[in-house]
């Protein structure tokens, strides 16, 4: 007789590991603001303008055109009010909060040799205050904020020099704050070079061009950087986790004719791409196949497959926030997804942004990825982007509530049913910040909400949400409570 498996709650063996890494994430651009202030240079995202969800971002890679708005160079002002937003954060019990250095306040074009004072100083005040209160920082090296002096004199990442340039910054960043920061994650997202070339690594590919060659020689350079930079970090401190960190986007068949089961497994592909290299330490046989038959011939130097192979991650950060369905059908329906549109799921229900609520999604993205690398997971973004009605001074935001709750539950699953290794949980925009994807504010993920609107209006004041003190129980309780 095969025995099936329980449903949570029967045979319950153990919880959540006692240390689990409750907290939540944001990127520097998205929140920092003072794009300019103490000697900080432009990045990549200082010149996205704001966009909408039928409305795409303007990249305009010369500088700051004047009459447009640019909606990171303010942002909500975390730059200035970030004791603030931490004792916040502190508050809701966070074990951890995942941020990133914004490379530009380090080394303000990217390739001086010395690095800016003021910017460093910055972050140490930042870690400072996070430990303070006993929360963990969890540091994203790059995340969609390349200078833009690089992109201006080097191409950004289809030149090799960044590889160097990166690993100068990586080495200061890791000298600097070897006693304040154990983990690290290299590129945010690093599979969605793929996607959004221009936001993921700072590169307009022209018509003229081979997309795919482009595409992928600038991302082997961040593969090679990325294990460069695990090799330096181990030899900085060893008790260093440096995690890889990828877009998961969970994939099902639109039916069980085995063409569609086919085009979900060259899906995954596209995307295990990256991870196999991170994970595995070299390109697997498939991937080799596939440059081969997109007219690819990667540009490898002599050391890059060493590199490779000894600089394999310590842990998986992965982003999750809607699945995706596979389909060998010309007319299907696309919906809204994160990085890329998605067929629609007629089983799923949406965000206001079109994204599919599937929590169970989650789950099976834990499972395939820790049944395939067997090292640990760390959920590392997961959230619901909606717009919130501030109502004499509250915010009902049950939607959010139940999103993070189903969520959660899934991830739990993932872990007490199947066994899945996880390191912890960091919901995404834990305070209201600017969106990647469409520049807007009122596509709002936090527990705290930012009187701040699409156009810059606002006070910038905080206020407490109906999920800040659900999410306070949650992590009381270890996850117990939901
Ligand atoms: C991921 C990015 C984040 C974040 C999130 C939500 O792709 O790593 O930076 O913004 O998606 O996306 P959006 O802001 O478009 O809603």
């Amino acid at each position: 007789m095969l025995l099936g498996f329980k449903e949570e709650g029967e045979n319950k063996v153990s919880g959540l590991r006692h240390d689990f890494l409750w907290g939540g994430a944001v990127a520097a651009n998205q929140c920092e603001g003072a794009y300019l202030e103490d000697g900080k240079g432009l990045s990549t995202a200082d010149v996205f303008t704001a966009g909408a969800v039928d409305r795409p971002r303007e990249f305009t890679p010369t500088g700051v055109v004047e009459g447009k708005y640019y909606p990171s160079h303010d942002a909500i002002d975390f730059y200035h009010r970030y004791k603030e937003d931490i004792a916040l954060f502190a508050e809701m019990g966070f074990k951890c909060f995942r941020t990133s250095i914004n490379w530009a306040r380090i080394f303000p074009q990217g390739d001086e040799t010395e690095p800016n004072e003021a910017g460093l100083q910055f972050y140490d005040d930042l870690f400072d205050e996070l430990l303070s209160y006993g929360i963990e920082p969890v540091i994203t090296l790059s995340h969609y904020e390349t200078p833009l002096g690089l992109v201006q004199k080097y191409g950004s990442w289809r030149s090799r020099e960044l590889i160097d340039l990166f690993l100068r910054y990586c080495e200061t960043v890791f000298t600097r704050y070897r006693n304040k920061v154990k983990y690290w994650l290299t590129f945010n997202e690093i599979n969605a070079i793929i996607l959004h070339p221009t936001m993921a690594a700072g590169i307009e590919v022209g018509t003229d061009e081979h997309f795919a060659s482009v595409v992928y020689q600038a991302a082997h350079h961040q593969l090679v950087a990325s294990a460069k930079a695990v090799i330096l970090a181990r030899s900085i401190n060893p008790d260093f986790q440096v995690g890889m960190m990828m877009l998961y986007p969970t994939f099902y068949g639109e039916t069980c004719k085995p063409e569609d089961q086919l085009a979900v497994m060259r899906a995954l592909d596209d995307h295990y791409f990256f991870s196999d290299v991170q994970v595995r330490g070299r390109y697997s046989n498939k991937a080799q196949k596939f440059l081969e038959a997109n007219g690819v011939s990667l540009q490898m130097e002599p050391g890059d497959e060493e590199a490779l192979a000894e600089g394999t991650v310590d842990f998986i950060g992965l982003s999750y926030y809607n699945s995706n369905v596979a389909s060998t059908r010309p007319d299907v329906t696309f919906t809204g997804g994160n990085m890329l549109n998605a067929v629609k799921n007629p089983y799923l229900t949406e965000s206001a942004w079109g994204w599919a609520i599937d929590p169970i999604g989650l789950r099976i993205a834990m499972n395939n990825l820790y049944d395939r690398y067997q090292i640990p997971l760390f959920v590392v973004e997961n959230g619901l982007g909606a717009e919130d009605q501030v109502d004499g001074g509250r915010i009902r935001d049950e939607y959010r509530i139940e999103y993070l709750r189903q969520h959660i539950r899934a991830l739990k699953q993932a872990v007490i049913e199947d066994g899945v290794d996880c390191l912890g949980y960091t919901a995404w925009g834990c305070i209201d910040l600017v969106s990647a994807g469409t520049g807007e504010m009122k596509k709002r993920y936090g527990f705290i909400y930012v009187d701040r609107d699409n156009e810059g209006r606002g006070s910038l004041a905080r206020l407490r949400k109906d999920s800040f003190y659900w999410y306070k129980r949650v992590i009381e309780s270890n996850g117990e409570e939901l």
